[in-house]
């Protein structure tokens, strides 16, 4: 069974996730977009009353590996909108939502059962002892260039070319069959940030000032919560440059005009190992910021 208290095996998120898709047939979808390098299903849930056109919001976690706490806040998110319905029908019933829990399965069981630090997918490179490609530098936009690493030995290798991953395709494909997304949101950590484009270096889009406005709004709504307080700012700005990030691509490619990172907040020795206590709190706020931006788009739409 799934928890909302520990973090859960990939064969976990998948039950869950299709029984959400049997027991809610006429509001929850579940699809396979694509398949990992080692074969595994990418599941996307699309979350659609009676499937009518509605203004679309596309959220995605485990781009990275070892950054566990981005799934658990999916799952969270996923239940709020489909088994929490009550409550949350509204909301529910004027989005056409998209979850997609686990974008790197085969990493995720990688750090699971071999190496916790794990970052990347599965793939071979050119190199027998270094597999695995960075997911977030294979997205067609500035590909290849800064923060972004031709050494496949390397945690931030981009690829042998933009779109090289079978999972950065499954994103790409299923995003490019939606012309309806107006928000983007992708789940990482850690740092307990709101970033927005651009990622690739230091220009911004020409509406920065919406995305910053509705940015801190979305994470005054967190900080209401606990108290927690995210930054506020553009990738480059916050974190340095990095080309190939899925942000800026759903941006700039997928119509997502409100695309961001959020990097939820770290904790254990390595960043990465939020003790599982804190999965439920994480997710209460960080949901508080979804509803305020599931709004915001349902209103503008
Ligand atoms: O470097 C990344 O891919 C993200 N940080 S993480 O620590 N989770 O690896 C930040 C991505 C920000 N967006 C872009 N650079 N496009
Ligand atoms: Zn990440």
């Amino acid at each position: 069974p799934i928890s909302f208290t520990n973090y859960n095996t990939e064969k976990q998120i998948g039950e869950y996730v299709d029984y959400l898709g049997r027991t809610y047939p006429d509001r929850v979808k579940v699809t396979t977009i694509g398949h990992s390098v080692e074969g595994r299903p990418i599941r996307a849930v699309n979350i659609n009353k009676n499937f009518t056109a509605k203004p679309g919001i596309i959220i995605d976690a485990g781009i990275h590996a070892r950054e566990w706490i981005a799934p658990a806040v999916a799952l969270h998110i996923l239940r709020e909108l489909v088994e929490n319905y009550d409550e949350n029908k509204v909301l529910a019933d004027s989005i056409d939502w998209t979850i997609i829990p686990l974008l790197n399965p085969d990493g995720y069981v990688y750090s699971m059962n071999v190496d916790r630090m794990w970052r990347k997918n599965r793939a071979n490179t050119t190199d027998p002892l270094c597999p695995g490609v960075d997911l977030n530098r294979n997205f067609d936009l500035f590909f290849g260039g800064a923060g972004t690493s031709l050494d496949p030995c390397d945690e931030t290798f981009t690829g042998s070319g933009p779109f090289s991953e079978p999972e950065t395709r499954a994103l790409r494909d299923y995003a490019l069959s939606k012309s309806n997304t107006q928000l983007y949101l992708t789940l990482h950590s850690y740092g307990k940030y709101f970033l927005y484009p651009w990622g690739f270096g230091d220009s911004l889009p020409r509406d920065w000032k919406e995305l910053d406005r509705l940015a801190r709004v979305a994470e005054k709504a967190l900080s209401s919560v606990y108290g927690t307080h995210y930054q506020v700012g553009s990738s480059t700005r916050l974190l340095g440059a990095a080309a190939g990030g899925s942000d800026d691509w759903m941006k700039a490619r997928a119509g997502a005009k409100y695309s961001y990172t959020v990097e939820l907040p770290g904790g254990g020795e390595k960043g990465f190992d939020l003790p599982p206590e804190s999965i439920p709190y994480v997710s209460r706020e960080l949901w508080e910021a979804v509803k305020l931006l599931g709004f915001f788009v349902a209103e503008e739409w």
